[in-house]
């Protein structure tokens, strides 16, 4: 009798096989080549929901193309530096190191339990000095190329904590613990010179067509190519003038202030000599540069008493500080056009300032001011008449020739500032010398000290007492490090170069890269669109610049996964509930322990703040990997948010206990059906051939909703089909869900009767001469004569198959300019025309 289907005990015993033969590319063997990659995770100790999908999806392309015959590279990785070490480190008083090395071992497990195929030999932590080490050679190619260089810059400030913040740990513009007024402050930084890269950067966007659109998109949209002019205004009474950048150069008539940032050079030197200047500036100082509170913020500002020429109208107009305009784009100083720019309109209703309207619509009943649409330039002297596009080519070209103004291309993308004054981190390899000054190590790595303590203010690196000391690697006297530790985004965006050989002594194996990248599918969230993906894309094009490797995308196609998400619950009290906190009882929502009603509220996210979530381990334990995996995977497109069900992995569970139960069926051993064998044999090798191609265009739910009728088809003819056709069928759909459910799959092949594993037989192949033409052939006669023949669909009326008869260009020849006097049709076989 057979056994039942016992998900737990036999992927134990089919992982256990597994991990005796690891998942390792035989190079001498090499097939084509295949690198398949998931974004690096986070260890923060377990795998959510999100993670199962995402590695799912991975584990399937790559078992999937090994089938194919694909020498397949498939490495994990983990992003193991940032905050939530240091956090944990504080409140549990564990070590950094040690609690991430604990969360890393145990999400190994969840990934082993999982099955994901990954070749361990190739496995990367970036809190590793054996991977941080490398990072710090980079660092120093990147600076003696000038790729990175120090600036000034502001972070956040803890009064209290006397430490800096990351964002993140910024609430409401206070400190997450302390809850002080966070301030800005200034210190010296370093950046990355990503700037350089903007107009490539955007320009290769172009050659990658394996890429979502939308993430181009976000990525064009975040580099912010604008083009437009700068001018000069000379100021009254003085040899001086201000640099301005505008898009709208066509506007100039209508320029009626200047706007100069509170960092512009200019507002510096008046705040030495003016109290009401000085006392803005520092109003400025305190507030926060993200775009969405510049965008709703008050306009104010501050006059400096000085004036300027408008070039085009020789007006003097006066030149305020204000608090809109910032320093980090175009110049620091805007021309300001009241009557069409919405900032600048809100900013002279207040101060008063003449606002003087320059573009006329067309429609002359909407004029309400600002006025930011189409139209034509008025008020404006010889620009009069034009079109806006027109007119900015024109005041363009008048500026040039008056020694005022130039066409000017600007990027809205700033340089990246990589440091961090944070202990859990990549060390950035500087020495500061009282003689030679800023000096790049020699000694490397230089590593982290494992002695800090965390729990006390400012950076633990700063205020170890002997970490940072140490001799000039040039002269020899006594210097001190640098202290500040790099975001972690640096240690992401080089790994996947990296995890071609990850052992190598210098930082690349060029050789390796050339082999391997660019990585053929890259798989992960959409919420790194930009960041993640602009950084990767960059430092591949700066390590290339700095002739480490001959690459300059590295991603060829990009898969970006949707949310997994969950049914939301409250109960009367409006307290949020977790799925395991309610149940239904008598057709009604119930909490558990109180019996009381519960709400289901919308399906949103899985996020722990709404106890939405749920557990793969727990799955696993319950329903087996195999069908998590299953569920996952079948339920929507990968690109688009899936949720998750009781009934949905439950769903799952029973299709694999029908698999289970019908590949150990015996078949019919009487008489033949061969119309049943043969529609039978056309339908196994039709769904051979369409999973094949929804597996490649990652329609993953298309294809195993494609095996599932081919199951079914099985399920409901094993009585009747032979044991031949049987088999074979049941072959090839546990050949094909192979790469979805890697063990159950596995054990039916070898309760078939097969030596050999599964995981080495090949995808299957394709017999197009089997697969049964759905029409039915027609011979076109006319006259008597055969003229032509056509496939036609057989559940056509008899019209319709004249009419597609008549429309064959070759009997239209035949028949044109004549009259059909009869017309005959023997079904299925002669259409006859007599003309
Ligand atoms: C005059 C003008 C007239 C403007 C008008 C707009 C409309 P984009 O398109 O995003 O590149 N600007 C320039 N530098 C700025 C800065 N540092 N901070 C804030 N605003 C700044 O934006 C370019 C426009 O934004 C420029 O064109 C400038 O205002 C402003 F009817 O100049 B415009
Ligand atoms: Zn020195």
């Amino acid at each position: 009798m057979m056994d039942k289907y016992n998900p737990i005990s036999l992927e134990k015993k089919w992982q256990k096989r597994w991990a005796d033969q690891p998942e390792q590319i035989d190079e001498s063997t090499c097939g084509p080549l295949y690198y398949v990659l998931e974004m690096m995770p986070y260890p923060s100790g377990r795998l959510h929901m999100g993670h199962a999908r995402n590695y799912a999806l991975g584990d399937l392309i790559a078992r999937f193309k090994r089938k194919q015959g694909f020498a397949v590279l498939h490495p994990p990785s983990w992003d193991s530096f940032g905050l939530p070490a240091e956090n944990a480190a504080i409140k549990h008083k564990v070590n950094p190191k040690d609690w991430t090395e604990k969360n890393i071992a145990a999400m190994r497990d969840q990934l082993k339990r999982l099955a994901i195929s990954y070749d361990w030999s190739h496995e990367v932590s970036t809190c590793d000095v054996s991977y941080y080490a490398q990072q710090q050679k980079l660092f120093i190619a990147m600076y003696e190329k000038g790729l990175v260089y120090q600036k000034e810059s502001s972070v956040n400030w803890d009064p209290v904590e006397q430490t800096v913040l990351a964002n993140e740990q910024v609430i409401d513009g206070k400190g997450w613990r302390s809850g002080a007024p966070v301030e800005k402050k200034k210190l010296t930084q370093w950046f990355f010179r990503i700037s350089a890269y903007a107009d490539e950067l955007l320009e290769d966007l172009k050659t990658l067509d394996g890429w979502p659109e939308k993430v181009r998109v976000m990525q064009e949209k975040w580099i912010g190519k604008s083009t437009g002019a700068t001018i000069q205004f000379q100021i009254e009474n003085s040899d001086e003038s201000i640099d301005v950048y505008t898009t709208r150069p066509d506007t100039l008539f209508g320029g009626t202030f200047i706007g100069l940032s509170a960092e512009h050079p200019l507002a510096l030197k008046l705040n030495q000599t003016q109290p009401e200047v000085a006392a803005f500036i520092k109003k400025c100082e305190k507030q926060d540069t993200s775009q969405r509170t510049l965008d709703t913020m008050e306009k104010e500002g501050v006059l400096t008493g000085l004036s300027v020429l408008n070039p085009f109208s020789n007006d003097s107009i006066p030149v305020y500080i204000v608090n809109y305009v910032l320093m980090d784009y175009g110049t620091g100083a805007v021309f300001g056009c009241p009557a069409h720019d919405e900032r600048d309109y809100l900013f002279a209703q207040k101060y008063n300032i003449a606002i003087k309207p320059v573009v006329a619509s067309q429609d002359s009943s909407s004029e309400t001011l600002p006025y930011v649409g189409t139209g034509q330039l008025v008020n404006s002297g010889f620009l009069n008449g034009l079109t806006i596009a027109e007119a900015i080519d024109a005041s363009i070209q008048k500026l040039q020739e008056m020694g005022k103004g130039n066409q000017k291309t600007t990027y809205r993308l700033r340089d990246w500032g990589v440091s961090r004054q944070r202990y859990w981190g990549c060390p950035i390899p500087m020495v500061y010398c009282q003689t030679c000054g800023v000096v790049p190590e020699t000694r490397l790595p230089v590593t982290l000290p494992e002695d800090v303590t965390l729990n006390k203010a400012g950076n633990p690196l700063e205020t170890h007492p002997s970490w940072k000391h140490v001799s000039c690697p040039k002269c020899g006297q006594t210097a001190t490090r640098e202290t500040d530790t790099l975001d972690t985004f640096v240690d992401s965006s080089w790994y996947f170069l990296r995890l071609v050989n990850p052992h190598a002594e210098t930082p690349l194996d060029a050789t390796a890269v050339q082999k391997w990248l660019p990585v053929n599918q890259y798989i992960g969230g959409i919420e790194h669109a930009v960041m993640h993906l602009l950084y990767a894309r960059f430092m591949t094009k700066a390590l290339r610049d700095c002739g480490l490797i001959d690459l300059s995308e590295p991603f060829q196609r990009l898969m970006t996964q949707g949310m997994v998400c969950h049914e939301t619950y409250k109960n009367v009290q409006g307290e949020w509930l977790s799925p395991e906190e309610v149940t239904i009882q008598d057709g009604q929502l119930i909490e558990r322990t109180t019996g009381e009603p519960a709400i289901v509220g919308s399906t949103e996210k899985m996020s722990k703040s709404k106890l939405n979530v749920v557990d793969p381990e727990g799955i696993i334990d319950a329903y087996g990997a195999d069908a998590a995996r299953l569920f996952v995977l079948s339920d929507s497109p990968p690109d688009k948010d899936f949720d998750w069900t009781e009934t949905g992995i439950h769903g799952a569970w029973k299709y694999l206990n029908r698999l289970w139960r019908l590949c150990q069926h015996s078949a019919n051993h009487g008489a033949l059906n061969e119309a049943l064998e043969r529609q039978t044999l056309s339908s196994i090798h039709e769904t051979i051939r369409d999973v094949s191609h929804h597996f490649d265009a990652f329609h993953i739910n298309k294809g195993i909703a494609r095996i599932r009728e081919l199951t079914n088809d099985l399920g409901q003819n094993q009585e009747t089909l032979s044991e031949k056709t049987f088999h074979f069928g049941c072959q090839v759909v546990l050949q094909l869900l192979f790469p979805i459910v890697p063990h159950i799959t596995s054990e039916l092949w070898q309760r078939l009767g097969f030596d050999t594993e599964l995981a080495t037989v090949e995808w299957p192949i394709v017999d197009e001469s089997c697969i049964v033409k759905m029409s039915v052939c027609y011979a076109v006669q006319v006259n008597g004569k055969v003229r032509a023949k056509i496939d036609v669909d057989p559940s056509l009326g008899q019209e319709q198959i004249i009419e597609q008869a008549i429309c064959d260009n070759n009997v239209k020849k035949y028949l044109e300019n004549r009259e059909i006097r009869k017309t005959i049709v023997v079904p299925n076989k002669v259409i006859s025309f007599v003309v």
